[in-house]
């Protein structure tokens, strides 16, 4: 997947930690608003959930929308930059999130062989919608962790993300 093929965008993640009152036990709860790239075109809401342990999954749902109908693959990723309330242009969300220098894969891949921000591919629907709902246990939400994906970006694209197993030059740094 080549830059120019970027498209839909979130604005900085913002989170904020809720304490259950049932459970007296704390959440991390970020939210993710996405837009059309370069444009206040919503595109959807992502919220991220994780129990305040470190290590355990984060639970990603949400409905994204304003997608092309019936296209069939998205790549799906976090990218390094968080981007400023307004501005949702998807060049400056730099490359994907990849603390610990490994190759471009898929979201079931394992930490050596995926970046932290793989999250694979989505599918719209007719209406160009995309329901989003799975659990990662390599992004964090933890600020204390180095796969922690608070303050990035996260870039919907137009293309598909060949997951690392395509033949192109680049397959492997960006699918
Ligand atoms: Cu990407």
């Amino acid at each position: 997947m080549r830059f120019v093929s970027l498209y839909y965008v979130l604005s900085v993640i913002i989170f904020f930690i809720d304490v259950s009152s049932s459970f007296e036990m704390k959440t991390w709860v970020a939210r993710a608003d996405l837009h059309a790239d370069s444009s206040s075109l919503p595109a959807g809401t992502l919220i991220f959930t994780q129990a305040d342990f470190l290590g355990s999954p984060v639970r990603v749902t949400g409905t994204l929308i304003n997608l092309i109908p019936n296209t069939k693959y998205h790549g799906f990723h976090v990218h390094m930059f968080g981007l400023p309330n307004g501005e949702w242009n998807c060049s400056k969300a730099g490359d994907h999130w990849n603390p610990y220098s490994t190759i471009h894969g898929d979201r079931y891949d394992s930490i050596e062989r995926r970046h932290v921000g793989d999250l694979g591919n989505i599918w719209s629907d007719q209406f160009g919608s995309a329901i989003i709902d799975f659990e990662d246990s390599i992004i964090q939400l933890h600020t204390t962790s180095s796969s922690s994906i608070l303050d990035k970006s996260i870039v919907v694209h137009k293309d598909e993300d060949d997951l690392g197993r395509g033949m192109y030059s680049d397959s492997k740094i960006t699918g």
